[in-house]
C-alpha cells in the first residue's frame, strides 16, 4: 500500500462506520428524523468517494499535481445536504422561510465547482481568480447563515435556536479551514505535499461530516416535541 492509500483507506472505513453510528444514534421522532437521514447519508457519500480515490478511480495528474475528482464530487453533494439541515434548523422548519435554502446551495455548489477549476488551472493568475471566486461564493454562504437565517431563528426563539447556534459555530469553524488547506496544499502554494494534504483533508472531512453530524443529530434528542414549530404547523 502506498503512503497516499493509508489515509484514503482510513477515510473509507471511518466514513462507512460513521454513517451507521449517526443513523443508529440520531433522533427518530417524526419531527426530527429527516435530520438523522440527512446527516447519515453525508458520510455514506464521502465513504463512496474515499473508496473511489483508494482505487484510483477519477484520480489523475495535471501539471504535476494529483487531482482527486471524487473529492469535489463528494463535496458538491454533501455540503448542500449539510447546509440544508442547518438552515432548516435555523428557520425552525418554517416552509415560509425555506427560500433561503436554494440561494445557499447555489452559492455552495459554485464554491466547490470553482474550487475544482482552481485546482485544474495551470496558469497561476487564473488559479488565483478561481480561488478568489470560490472564496467569494463561500462568503455568500456564510452571510446567509449568519445574517438572515440567524435573525429569523432568533426571532422565533426556543431551544432549537440554541441547537442552530451551536451547529452554526462548529460548521463555520471547520469549513473555514478548507480554503487554508487548499491554499497551502499541492493545488496551491505547495507548502505541504500530496500525502500531508490527504491527511489534513481526512481530519477536516471526518470532523465536518462524522463529528459534526453526530453532534448535530444528537442535539435534537434534547428538544421537546413541538420545538420545530414550522414542521408542526405545516
Ligand atoms: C475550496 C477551494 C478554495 C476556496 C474555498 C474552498 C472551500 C471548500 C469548503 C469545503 C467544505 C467541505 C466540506 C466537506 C464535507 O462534507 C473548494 C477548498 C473557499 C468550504 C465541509
Amino acid at each position: 500500500m502506498s503512503a497516499q492509500q493509508l489515509p484514503l483507506l482510513i477515510g473509507f472505513i471511518v466514513m462507512a462506520l460513521g454513517s451507521l453510528a449517526i443513523f443508529a444514534h440520531g433522533d427518530k421522532r417524526r419531527e426530527f428524523r429527516h435530520h438523522t437521514q440527512f446527516h447519515s447519508v453525508v458520510p455514506f457519500i464521502a465513504g463512496t468517494a474515499y473508496l473511489a480515490m483508494l482505487m484510483g478511480t477519477g484520480v489523475f495528474v495535471v501539471n504535476d499535481v494529483t487531482i482527486y475528482l471524487p473529492r469535489y464530487l463528494d463535496w458538491s453533494v454533501t455540503t448542500p445536504i449539510l447546509l440544508t439541515g442547518l438552515i432548516l434548523t435555523g428557520l425552525h422548519e418554517h416552509p415560509r422561510h425555506s427560500t433561503y435554502v436554494l440561494p445557499a446551495i447555489v452559492l455552495d455548489v459554485i464554491m466547490i465547482a470553482t474550487g475544482l477549476l482552481a485546482a485544474l488551472a495551470e496558469d497561476p493568475g487564473q488559479k488565483l481568480v478561481w480561488f478568489a471566486w470560490s472564496c467569494a461564493a463561500f462568503l455568500g454562504v456564510l452571510y446567509i447563515l449568519w445574517r438572515p437565517v440567524l435573525a429569523i431563528g432568533d426571532r422565533l426563539g426556543g431551544a432549537i435556536e440554541t441547537v442552530y447556534r451551536k451547529n452554526l459555530v462548529f460548521l463555520t469553524a471547520v469549513w473555514l479551514i478548507y480554503p487554508v488547506a487548499f491554499a497551502i496544499g499541492p493545488e496551491g502554494l505547495r507548502i505541504i505535499g500530496d500525502t500531508g494534504s490527504l491527511w489534513l483533508i481526512l481530519i477536516l472531512d471526518v470532523t465536518a461530516k462524522v463529528v459534526y453530524s453526530f453532534l448535530a443529530t444528537s442535539r435534537f434528542r434534547s428538544l421537546p416535541v413541538g420545538d420545530a414549530s414550522g414542521a408542526i404547523r405545516a
